[in-house]
């Protein structure tokens, strides 16, 4: 399963998210520091579609995607707001980050760590970041050029390294710039956090109306490529408690469509490049999840090794084709499924019957 990190300065609502995104009661307090250990959850991929598709085929259960959550502590007086360094470590093995910028105002909730202003903090988390990478690469290029030194099939990597450690150095996040192949390559062991996508996400007010002008400042500031939005986590909380009838509601009463959640998660999701997609029968329908670019084959190594080691062919509708028609067996009987190999590229939104022998 894709883990993901979630940081921010203190007191800006991290576990609070992490709540409403999991489900779990982890505790919260309105003084800094209040997480001294991690939490670690599983959010799901909202996906209204999968309900609509399991209603229709009748399926006794639902399982949708699924993404790991690790919410950090932060550390007083390390010289590090943002990422204590005990932590900074775990940070690496995660695909991606939510990063949680406070704008809400409450005067029960001190600010004096973080403020409220989105931007500002993004600029100091952004450092932080490059910087941690910067040690690490400073440390390793040094390394790397007395490696080169002894043998010259060691001279390119050592290049790759010194280049993106004076990028580092010079304030810049590796994700800022763009790097060859081979150049990723030497790279990858030192998993660097400026290299993973991140969603940065602005815990904001309920009747804010200066968020839209924090977003847009906030997505010029960060690398390309990176998704901003808008939540406020507290709200999520409390909607996270309520069953999904009263959930909806309240989110139509607020003019928020589908919730911020479903629209933070989805970016996650697309940041890492993972797509869904699904099998439905009466016993479940499901959602499962691959890399883009995934092909037939190794979607169905998903779903069993059996069906990877045994694949004959895939029988391949959308889900709208398949909703559409009342039914995967419905849209069968209309002529409507296509049948393809194992090289075939997975598209977003596929419905799979994998045909296998072993
Ligand atoms: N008014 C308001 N309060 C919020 C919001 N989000 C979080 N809070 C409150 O802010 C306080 C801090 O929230 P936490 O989720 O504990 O913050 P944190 O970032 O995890 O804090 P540390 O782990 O201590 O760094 C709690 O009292 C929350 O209830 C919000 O959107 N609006
Ligand atoms: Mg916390």
């Amino acid at each position: 399963m894709a883990g993901i990190a979630i940081l921010g300065l203190p007191n800006v609502g991290k576990t609070t998210l992490f709540n409403a995104l999991t489900g779990i009661g982890a505790p919260t307090a309105s003084h800094p520091f209040s997480t001294v250990e991690p939490n670690l959850g599983v959010a799901k991929v909202p996906d209204p579609d999968l309900d609509r598709a399991a209603a229709i085929e009748k399926s006794r259960k639902i399982v949708h995607a699924s993404l790991e959550l690790l919410d950090l502590p932060t550390m007083a007086g390390s010289g590090h707001s943002g990422l204590a360094p005990r932590f900074v470590g775990r940070l690496r093995e995660e695909e991606a980050l939510v990063v949680v910028l406070r704008a809400f105002e409450d005067e029960t909730v001190p600010a004096d760590e973080s403020g409220i202003d989105p931007l500002e903090q993004a600029e100091t988390l952004l450092l932080e970041l490059t910087l941690a990478d910067a040690e690490v690469f400073a440390r390793r290029s040094e390394r790397a050029a007395k490696e080169a030194g002894a043998d010259a099939g060691m001279k390119r990597f050592a290049e790759a390294i010194a280049k993106a450690a004076a990028v580092l150095a010079g304030g810049t996040p590796l994700r800022a710039m763009s790097w060859t192949r081979e150049e990723m390559g030497a790279f990858r062991d030192l998993a660097p956090l400026t290299l993973k996508p991140a969603v940065w996400v602005i815990n904001a007010g309920e009747d804010d109306d200066t968020t839209a002008a924090a977003v847009a400042a906030v997505q010029d500031l960060v690398p390309q490529g990176d998704t901003v939005v808008a939540v406020s986590a507290r709200l999520e909380e409390e909607a996270a408690e309520l069953d999904p009838a009263d959930r909806a509601e309240l989110y139509e009463g607020l003019g928020l469509g589908e919730g911020a959640l479903t629209t933070m998660v989805r970016a996650t999701y697309d940041a890492i490049g993972l797509i869904s997609f699904y099998t439905l029968g009466p016993k479940e329908a499901h959602a499962w999840t691959v890399r883009r670019g995934a092909t037939a084959r190794e979607a169905a190594g998903k779903i069993h090794s059996d069906l990877e080691r045994g694949f004959i062919r895939a029988e391949i509708a959308t889900l709208d084709e398949v909703m559409e028609a009342g039914g995967w067996d419905a849209r069968k009987a209309a002529g409507g499924i296509r049948v393809e190999g194992k090289d075939y590229v997975i598209a977003e939104r596929d419905v799979i019957v994998v045909r296998f022998s072993v």
